[in-house]
């Protein structure tokens, strides 16, 4: 490995500063340009340039793309857009390489019986769709009906409204499989969805598994740096030495599933040694009584024993965020750790909110703070008429009634499909069968599912289970709806086309929605063009189309953020270290120690996922680039401890199989220290099963392969780690 100190420059250099620009200028992109017709070295041509938003992940950064003669020829992060500040990451430069790949979508296709597809114009698609959409209304009712999307800017409006013009409030995101019980614990103790940290002003920092080294956003990456050369203290607690861990000053390699062991002790350390802020507890939270009486038997000592994490460590982390606080905090996290991954994820991610409050850190400069996000107002209704509300209450909800109503339990939507109660699907910018839960699961319950329709550019796992694919342009070639960002600082950012459509028979979401609800029947509801709407969206803050179409980002009138508690969104107005709701949910109400489910027996290794810098969950796979860098540096590998390997016999790059009560697949190791003995570390984005994506297809394993299908209690999360496998070499 190299020393910590030139892996920092080599990852500033790469992820902070020029993230992708190492690509972009470098050989690959050159080769790509040439493969685009652009003209390599010089920019003769006609030159123009247009602003719009990444789409290689949900962070959708500012940027700014420049043609010659129509051919993309550069991206730049948009200077004034707050995740991007100017840069984007090598994902954002390879994802756009999408327009012009080999393998797209290209038209409407129609699924034959023997599994092959067809092509088949708009007009039949959509007729077809739609006939088969009433026979379910008129059958089973419109509840049948469900969109699962991960909703871009335009999505976000026109793939609701639709499914609710039919008459079926089923939609859902992908955030059972993201960060759903993260956003379902902070809102059941502050009332907001998500919270960030002051990084800038914060003395200590404690992240649990979250790592912006890798799990990139540019701006937060730069945080980071800046962090490190300020010589904050920073703590990664991760089973893994991640890429952020470089940055930081102590690296905790935590059992994983057991983060809440170890915030549960802090918060017991805090109160045990009277170190918590009695102002912010007396004065702004409901429930601490009942939370301190929880905790008492959450020692150190006791957490050693949960999370193998030593207890005097645990009792210095308390002592010195005491010290710092309250310009110090827990960092919320995203995905691995607690976004949806053991059954104890919920309550993991009221604990981090638990610490914080009882560090006083709430609003504080150097703190948690919760900030507010800018939406459009109310529109003219003549022209925008609202969609009547579905009757029926959404499936899954009862169930899972701690899920946010922003996101639902997609996974509870498929649990209705196996029982034969779902019987028609739309997926829109979703690969649901491949990510979201174990994707035989996903086969058997579409497999009983009368109509399944995707939308997407490529051919995934979801379309390969469709019975139509209907073919989006890419978002460099369409112009969506403003997407509202918010902050300290609010902004409005849009997409608007960088080049013209490659494919003449591909349409945008707008386009797509919209034929879909003529064809239905709820044309009524979709009677304005994108353009109108837009309009009057950006009009509803203060600024204009012409405006936003110009600048690409806009910031917005100042919200006026103050440092401050702030006013918690809670039933109580209050910080809640209990809420009753959860206990209806049949959960504990009060914030307390629950164990992950799947204990590692016998020789069984406790499987973890994870990002790397330059893919997106399972979409970039197979964009040539992007994979050839994946290959050149066996970067599919399955990360397995020196220790392990060595206890099995099994040498860096051998060949293993893995295997779980789901599934085996066979992927080689790569022999680290970087990795907690007893746990293996598998990225996340290769395993694809297309056969229509030829670069990707069997190259590395899937973790959600060997994921078994469970919700997790109260959100419907996927539990996307609660597993233990088996790895033995394979004679080659
Ligand atoms: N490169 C890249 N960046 C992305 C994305 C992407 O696809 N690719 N997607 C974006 C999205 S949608 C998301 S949700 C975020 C995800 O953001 P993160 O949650 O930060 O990313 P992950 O890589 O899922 O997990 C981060 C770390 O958690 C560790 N970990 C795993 N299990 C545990 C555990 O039980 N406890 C602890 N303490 N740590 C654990 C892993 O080893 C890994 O280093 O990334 C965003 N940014
Ligand atoms: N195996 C695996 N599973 C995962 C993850 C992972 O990294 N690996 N990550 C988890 C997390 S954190 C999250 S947030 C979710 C993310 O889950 P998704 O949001 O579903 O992300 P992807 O799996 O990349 O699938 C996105 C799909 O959208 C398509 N797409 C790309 N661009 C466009 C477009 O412009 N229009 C349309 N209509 N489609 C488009 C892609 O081709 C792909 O099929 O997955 C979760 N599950
Ligand atoms: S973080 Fe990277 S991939 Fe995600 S939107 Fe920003 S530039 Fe695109
Ligand atoms: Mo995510």
């Amino acid at each position: 490995m190299a020393s910590n100190l030139s892996r920092r420059g080599f990852l500033r250099g790469t992820a902070a500063v020029a993230a992708g620009s190492a690509i972009a200028g470098g050989t690959l992109a050159a080769g790509s340009m040439v493969a685009w017709g652009a003209d390599e070295g010089t920019a003769a041509g006609e030159v123009r340039q247009a602003p719009s938003l990444c789409n290689g992940c949900s962070s959708k950064c500012g940027l700014v793309g420049t043609t010659v003669d129509g051919k993309l020829w550069t991206l730049e992060g948009a200077k004034n857009h707050p995740y991007s500040k100017g840069t984007i990451c090598g994902r954002g430069h390879g994802v756009a390489q999408m327009a012009y790949n080999d393998e797209r979508l290209t038209q409407p296709l129609r699924r034959k019986e023997d599994g092959t597809f067809e092509p088949i114009s708009w007009d039949e698609a959509n007729r077809e769709i739609a006939e088969k959409v009433a026979a379910i209304i008129a059958e089973s009712g419109p509840e049948a009906l469900a969109l699962i999307h991960d909703p871009r800017p335009s999505g976000k409006y026109y793939g609701p409204r639709f499914l609710n013009a039919l008459g079926s409030p089923n939609v859902y995101t992908h955030g059972a499989a993201c960060n759903a019980s993260k956003e379902s614990g902070i809102t059941y103790t502050t009332g907001a969805s998500n919270f960030s940290v002051d990084f800038a002003n914060a003395k200590m920092v404690v992240f649990i598994g979250r790592s912006y080294g890798d799990a990139i956003r540019p701006s937060s990456v730069q945080s980071l740096a800046n962090a490190a050369d300020a010589a904050k203290r920073i703590v990664v607690v991760d089973p893994r030495l991640s890429n952020s861990a470089i940055f930081a000053t102590d690296w905790v390699p935590i059992k994983p599933g057991t983060d809440i062991a170890l915030l549960l002790a802090l918060a017991n350390v805090l109160v045990a040694d009277n170190l918590y802020d009695h102002d912010f507890v007396e004065n702004h939270s409901v429930g601490f009584d009942e939370f301190a009486a929880e905790i008492a038997p959450c020692t150190p000592e006791w957490a050693e024993g949960v999370c193998e994490v030593p207890a005097d460590t645990i009792r210095e982390l308390a002592e010195a965020l005491a010290k710092a606080a309250p310009a110090a905090a827990i960092e919320p996290s995203w995905r691995a750790a607690f976004g949806c991954s053991y059954a104890n994820s919920f309550d993991t991610a009221r604990a981090v909110c638990a610490v914080n409050a009882l560090l006083g850190s709430w609003g504080q400069k150097g703190g948690a703070l919760i900030t507010s996000s800018p939406k459009a107002g109310d529109l003219d209704k003549t022209r925008f008429p609202s969609v009547p509300k579905p009757e029926v209450k959404r499936v899954g909800d009862a169930e899972y009634p701690l899920a946010l109503s922003g996101m639902g339990s997609n996974l509870a939507a498929l649990q209705a499909a196996l029982d034969g109660k779902m019987r028609g699907f739309f997926f829109y910018n979703s690969n649901a069968a491949q990510g979201y839960a174990n994707p035989k699961v996903w086969r058997e319950g579409l497999g009983r599912a009368d109509l399944v329709v995707t939308i997407d550019v490529q051919m995934s796992e979801t379309a390969l289970l469709s019975h139509y694919v209907l073919p989006e342009c890419t978002y460099i070639e369409r112009m969506e709806l403003p997407e509202f960002i918010g902050g300290k600082k609010h902004y409005v950012g849009m997409r608007t086309p960088i080049i013209e459509r490659v494919h003449p028979e591909t349409r945008s979401c707008d386009e797509i929605f919209c034929g879909l609800a003529e064809a239905c029947g709820v044309g009524q509801y979709f009677d304005f063009t994108l353009e109108e709407l837009a309009a009057a969206q950006l009009e509803s803050v203060g600024t204009s189309l012409e405006e936003v179409r110009e600048a690409g980002v806009v910031e917005l009138a100042d919200p006026g953020f103050e440092y401050k508690v702030p006013k918690f969104k809670t039933e109580s107005g209050k910080f809640e270290f209990a809420n009753a709701k959860v206990g209806e949910a049949g959960l504990n109400p009060v914030i307390g120690y629950v164990p992950r489910m799947v204990e590692a027996a016998g020789d069984e290794l406790y499987l973890v996922g994870g990002k790397q810098g330059i893919h997106s969950h399972t979409m970039t796979q197979n964009i040539a680039s992007m994979n050839a860098i994946s290959r050149e540096y066996n970067l599919e590998r399955l990360w397995m401890a020196a220790s392990d390997a060595q206890a099995r016999g099994i040498a860096d790059g051998d060949l293993v199989e893995v295997a779980s009560s789901e599934a085996t697949g066979q992927v080689r190791v790569r022999v680290t220290e970087r990795l907690r003995p007893g746990v293996l570390f598998l990225p996340t984005h290769y395993g694809t099963t297309s056969p229509y994506q030829t670069r990707a297809c069997g190259f590395g394993i899937n973790l959600m392969d060997f994921v078994p299908f469970r919700m997790e209690p109260g959100t419907g999360a996927a539990m996307s780690q609660e597993v233990a496998v088996t790895v033995r070499k394979v004679e080659e």
